[in-house]
């Protein structure tokens, strides 16, 4: 029997690409130096696209598509895929939630300590001996501290928990209350903010929330409040910002997304109180892979005219 076509935006881990191969007609659309030329020839047998909640997948593409039925999205936002091109053909979309809660939870968390704790400046005095020429200089206390959580959702609840088990009073903000949260909401983003000392984004991208927290909500939180980002670098005002780093409107950041990754604005490789980390959030090899196996027995699913374990709208 005739394999499925599936055209891939990026790699998976190598596991998940020899499981894909045997299973269909890979099209290796990220290594192709004519894009145009390859949708000209294959566009009208490419039966599914897999692609990564960083990559997504354009109209210009999905249009280029006559015969797509369905898009596996390798992570949980997919805010990067085009519903106006997905809706009205009614094209199927999956995505990975739950399997990567925890890690992304854990990472918001790391980030947190590391900027707080100067992790990266310690590590580079004892690394290159600079330690010798005296001590690191006294940090701020994680543990205590108040934290908000804009978007309290699954990823959201488990840093909720961390900060819980880190003695922190919490706060959250977001459309609606939660009342079986035992956590204060905040109906206002720079409520939320002036109440927190670690102010951390997990809310979706794309549209509703472009540009969410702006220079306002940077001010509510103040100098000696921190930012950390593992939403989507939509989310956030970026030169805003940049300014409030710059200027210690904020005391500092631990940022997993940016604008324009991954050739974010050099403006933050010049700054001491920022953490930077490469959209890597859910990158354990534990959660990757299983990742990886809920996009393929969504496909598989779908081919086999099964329901589909995790379909989004
Ligand atoms: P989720 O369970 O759907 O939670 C999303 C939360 O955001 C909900 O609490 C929702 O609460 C809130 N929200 C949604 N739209 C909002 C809006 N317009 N304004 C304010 N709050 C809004 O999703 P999740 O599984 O926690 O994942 C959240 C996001 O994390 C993903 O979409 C993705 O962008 C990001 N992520 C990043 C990484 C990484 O590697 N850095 C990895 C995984 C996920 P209400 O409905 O009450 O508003
Ligand atoms: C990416 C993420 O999908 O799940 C999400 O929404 O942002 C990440 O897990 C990851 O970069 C996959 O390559």
């Amino acid at each position: 029997m005739t394999k499925p076509t599936i055209l891939m935006t990026g790699a998976y881990p190598d596991g998940d690409m020899e499981a894909l191969a045997a299973d269909y007609d890979i099209i290796r659309f990220w290594e192709e130096a004519d894009k145009d030329a390859v949708l000209a020839k294959h566009g009208t047998s490419i039966r599914a696209i897999a692609t990564r909640g960083d990559l997504g997948a354009d109209k210009a593409l999905i249009d280029r598509l006559p015969q797509l039925e369905i898009i596996g999205c390798f992570g949980v936002g997919t805010d990067g895929i085009a519903r106006s091109a997905t809706r009205p053909r009614r094209i199927k979309i999956t995505n990975t939630p739950d399997v990567l809660t925890e890690d992304v939870a854990d990472l918001a968390f790391a980030l947190m300590l590391a900027v707080a704790r100067k992790v990266v400046k310690g590590d580079h005095m004892t690394r290159s001996g600079s330690w010798a020429k005296g001590n690191l200089e006294l940090t701020t206390r994680v543990n205590g501290k108040r934290l908000g959580i804009i978007g309290l959702g699954r990823i959201g609840k488990a840093i909720a928990r961390r900060g819980a088990s880190f003695n922190m009073p919490i706060s959250y903000f977001g459309r609606q209350e939660q009342r079986d949260m035992p956590y204060r909401y905040c109906g206002a983003l720079t409520e939320l903010a002036a109440n927190s000392d670690f102010l951390v984004a997990i809310v979706p991208g794309g549209e509703a929330t472009a540009n969410l927290i702006k220079a306002d909500v940077f001010k509510a939180l103040g100098p000696d409040g921190y930012f950390i980002n593992v939403a989507r670098g939509s989310v956030v005002d970026e030169p805003a910002l940049l300014n409030a780093l710059e200027n210690n409107i904020i005391k500092g950041a631990g940022l997993d997304v940016f604008a324009n990754e991954p050739n974010i604005d050099p403006r933050f490789s010049q700054m001491e109180n920022v953490v930077l980390h490469p959209h890597h959030g859910s990158g354990t090899v534990e959660t990757r892979r299983a990742m990886g196996r809920l996009v393929r027995d969504n496909l598989a699913a779908h081919f086999a005219g099964r329901p589909l374990l995790t379909e989004v709208q």
